[in-house]
């Protein structure tokens, strides 16, 4: 159609938007995105971008309450969460109704009875980002029950202090970067591969991708890759990795399997493990079978880990062959070559979201440790190259603040993230959590901004029961997602395609702008949590009398005072971004973890209670767990190919992180939709698995185990080995009357298991399913369509 001669031309704008998978132009008019372009800053432009022209689809255009709820109150009906109508109500309804009773359970039950942990990835907007919004309307609230941790990195985050004395995040900044490993790295032993595309995304962030171009780069210098796991195409095949598949979870086993033959073999560095380390001794002992009281003799405290942990059995390459798959000749080889290179050892971030996920970071620590190479240019520990698109930049990032959010409150508990079903289903029993002992508050009111439990969590069949005992259930989401369609109340949210905001990626800073109004009558998270705290007669200091404008403008001047060289604000919106002072974007600082440690561990002694890297933690110890050694151990998990459970249920679940999008966010949309196989998420399995079943490319199939079923399309692939089948996860959890998710949400089968007492993470990647053919005409997939709304005129 050509559009009438008088017709008034419309105006392309050209602003920036700063996402977790990178920064970009966005073209715009009329409120739609005309087009998602590569950010001059940016040399590799992420797909996930295409995704943000669907924002103003399958949108919460009103605030809206169940059904229920709304007629007979809190508490009413909580089964039909999910399953009945939505009144559609106005602002100022909604809001009386919201803050009405968030006082009455504060009131009647205390604060500990309001969840509002709000755990999930909401935008990456310093101000904008919903969850911090919600910590800091909560925390001006009085407090509220709360949560420690996230779903990504529980059991490394745990473990980092007691083992080199130092957080996680801490070490993620100081890791190797990717010009020593150029320059260094001769071998690059990777437990989990290096997903190029987990490698697009960082948390609150990315700036300019540059995974693709180290990578290239090393390759080019001779790093030699090898990709330890169940997918060949965990590495880019242009990367030419050699690939070693090893049954999923099993990875602690071929590390003592190679520390073993490292050890009988004499090339282990027994020097480095006397200066540096403390605990080899006792290690050694488990690795070599000499039994507990040589394992753990000296300690003279309880013990209860005893019964957990095989003493007995030397951990030989033939022992480690049994356990993972992989032949005992092919260990002993990889230990010699490793021991024959520089090798730097990393881990991914799926190894540890496993059950005893503590255990894959801290052997991988000590394999690093036997080979004496911590601490070496391109050698020793790595860990999370492949898991976010920052690792190994080595460079220094820049800090743009966010909406500040105030100390929690002592007093109300504090909860391990991935707990939140126990937490709901057990009111008042014991949890132990990193040398703590809590108990459960009895939960009244769930509160939610900016996350999506109904993605993240494990055993979502699990959490729909546990999810039917609070009484209320507020959400604020842009979208009909899984978890707006649970609630009681939904508020709707705008995007961050809606609002300013300030992006801070890394190695750049980027003034984010509005390229629509609000959909339907969505508001800022902002917005919200203003108008309730004025209800609630805080609104004054939630706000210090600011508007979201005057936030960006406070914030971006608190950067600049730490930052003089950064551009006034004026000027920053005018360029739409600046670089971090002195970065290019292929920075390059040389950075070696743990050297001056290594050069001088009497100078520069660990934070840990030795000083040294703990093979051996008396802390842990000291917590008496049964299912947390003080020592890198090989554990059984609660299922396993070859194990526990693997006569029902023959193939492990890889439920990974998807490439079409990011988690669960636009899985409604064209992108994610794209990749629909029979409508439903596609399940990869091997031609031979398939085969044996009678499954063809393209057949729907059904998963299932005790804990659950799904449904999902096939595609049939040699990238993934035989005894696993592979589900990204993010599929809008859509389950059928007897819990199927007809959609393909693989955690419909996944178990809500802590890691151990220690991290108390989640297990998701340790999950074992039988696949079937699905017979008879499949059921349509209802969760992309918008729950039922009625309009209350009011
Ligand atoms: N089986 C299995 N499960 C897993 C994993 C796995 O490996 N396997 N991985 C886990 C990991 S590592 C993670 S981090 C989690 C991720 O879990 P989540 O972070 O919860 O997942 P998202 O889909 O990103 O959810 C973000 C939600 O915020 C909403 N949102 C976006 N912007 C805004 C906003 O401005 N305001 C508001 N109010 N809402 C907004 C989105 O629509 C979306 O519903 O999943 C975990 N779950
Ligand atoms: N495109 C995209 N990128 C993302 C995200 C996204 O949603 N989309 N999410 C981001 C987030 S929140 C996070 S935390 C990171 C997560 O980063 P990771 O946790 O590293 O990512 P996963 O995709 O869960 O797992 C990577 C690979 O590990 C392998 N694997 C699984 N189990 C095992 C095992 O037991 N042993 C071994 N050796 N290998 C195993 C699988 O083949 C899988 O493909 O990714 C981030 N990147
Ligand atoms: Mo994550």
């Amino acid at each position: 159609m050509t559009a009438a001669p008088d017709a008034p031309a419309t105006t392309v704008r050209t602003t920036a938007m700063a996402t977790h998978f990178g920064s970009f132009l966005l073209d715009s008019a009329d409120g739609e995105v005309l087009d998602v372009r590569r950010h001059p800053a940016d040399p590799e432009q992420s797909h996930l971008g295409e995704s943000l022209r669907h924002f103003a689809e399958n949108r919460v255009m009103r605030p809206a309450v169940r059904q229920s709820w709304l007629r007979d109150g809190p508490g009413a009906a909580t089964h039909l969460r999910g399953h009945e109508p939505f009144v559609e109500v106005s602002w100022d309804h909604a809001l009386d109704l919201v803050a009405a009773e968030l006082a009455r359970v504060r009131s009647q039950h205390g604060r500990s009875s309001i969840f509002g942990g709000s755990y999930g990835w909401g935008s990456a907007g310093r101000f904008g980002l919903a969850s911090s919004q919600q910590h800091r309307f909560m925390r001006l609230a009085g407090g509220c029950t709360d949560q420690k941790g996230t779903y990504s990195s529980a059991a490394a985050e745990a473990l980092f202090p007691y083992m080199v004395g130092m957080g996680y995040h801490a070490a993620l900044a100081r890791q190797t970067s990717w010009s020593v490993i150029c320059e260094n790295t001769e071998l690059f032993v990777c437990f989990g591969g290096m997903r190029a595309t987990n490698s697009h995304v960082t948390y609150g962030g990315q700036g300019p991708h540059h995974h693709n171009d180290w990578v290239g780069r090393a390759r080019k210098a001779g790093v030699e890759f090898v990709n330890v796991g169940p997918l060949r195409d965990d590495f880019d095949p242009a990367v030419g990795a050699h690939w070693l598949p090893i049954r999923p979870g099993a990875d602690v086993a071929l590390m003592l399997g190679i520390i073993h033959t490292l050890v009988t073999d004499g090339l282990a560095d027994e020097e480095f493990l006397v200066t540096h380390c403390h605990g080899w001794a006792q290690l050694r002992a488990h690795v070599l079978g000499e039994g507990f009281a040589t394992a753990c003799g000296d300690w003279d405290g309880a013990t209860p880990w005893r019964d957990a942990v095989d003493y007995d059995t030397p951990k030989t390459a033939g022992w480690a062959a049994s356990v993972t798959g992989i032949e005992a000749a092919r260990i002993r080889a990889l230990a010699h070559e490793m021991a024959a290179k520089r090798t730097l050892v990393n881990l991914s971030l799926s190894t540890q979201r496993a059950h005893h996920g503590e255990q894959p970071y801290w052997t991988a620590l000590a394999l690093a440790c036997v080979l004496g190479q911590v601490g070496l240019p391109g050698g020793g520990y790595a860990f999370s190259f492949g898991t976010q698109g920052n690792t190994g930049a080595g460079q220094v990032r820049v800090r743009v603040p966010g909406l500040p959010v105030p100390m929690r409150q002592p007093g109300p508990p504090v909860i391990a993230v991935s707990r939140i079903t126990e937490m709901l289903e057990g009111p008042g029993e014991p949890f132990d959590f990193d040398g703590h002992r809590g108990r459960f508050p009895d939960i009244k009111l769930v509160y939610w901004s900016g996350g999506n439990p109904f993605h993240h969590h494990q055993d979502l069949n699990r959490l729909v029961r546990a999810w039917q005992r609070p009484e209320t259930i507020v959400v604020h989401e842009p979208f009909w997602s899984p978890v707006a369609r649970r609630a009681d109340v939904v508020l709707p949210a705008t995007t961050p395609l809606e609002r300013n905001d300030i992006g801070g990626a890394e190695t750049m800073i980027v003034a984010m702008s509005a390229v629509a109004e609000p959909v339907g009558e969505s508001r800022d998270d902002y917005w919200i949590f203003a108008r309730l705290a004025e209800r609630l007669d805080f609104g004054e200091k939630f706000t210090e009398g600011r508007t979201a404008d005057e936030w960006l403008e406070v914030i971006y001047e608190i950067h600049r005072a730490a930052n003089p060289e950064s551009p006034p604000y004026d000027e920053f919106l005018r360029d739409g971004y600046v670089m971090a002072p002195g970065m290019s974007p292929m920075g390059e600082p040389r950075q070696v973890f743990l050297e001056a440690f290594r050069a001088d561990p009497t100078a520069k002694p660990l934070r840990t209670p030795s000083g040294k890297i703990e093979l051996w933690s008396e802390t842990i110890a000291g917590y008496g767990y049964d299912d947390c050694p003080p020592h890198p151990a090989w554990m059984e998990p609660f299922e396993r190919l070859g194990g526990a459970r693997s006569d029902r249920f023959p193939l492990h679940l890889v439920s990974n992180q998807p490439a079409a999008r990011l988690h669960s966010q636009y899985d409604h949309a064209a992108p994610s939709q794209a990749t629909k196989v029979a409508g439903r998420e596609p399940v990869r399995m091997h031609p031979d698995t398939a085969a044996a079943r009678g499954i063809a490319d393209g057949d729907v199939v059904r998963l299932f185990n005790d804990r659950g079923a799904c449904l999902a399309g096939t595609v049939l692939d040699d990238a993934v080995m035989p005894q696993a089948v592979q589900i990204s996860t993010g599929a809008w959890y859509d389950p059928a009357p007897d819990g199927t998710c007809r959609a393909g949400n693989p955690n419909a089968l996944t178990a809500d298991i802590g890691t151990s007492r220690l991290a108390q993470g989640p297990s998701a990647h340790t999950c074992l399913v039988e696949v079937e053919l699905f017979e008879g005409e499949p059921p349509p997939v209802k969760s992309y369509l918008p729950p039922e709304l009625v309009r209350l005129d009011n």
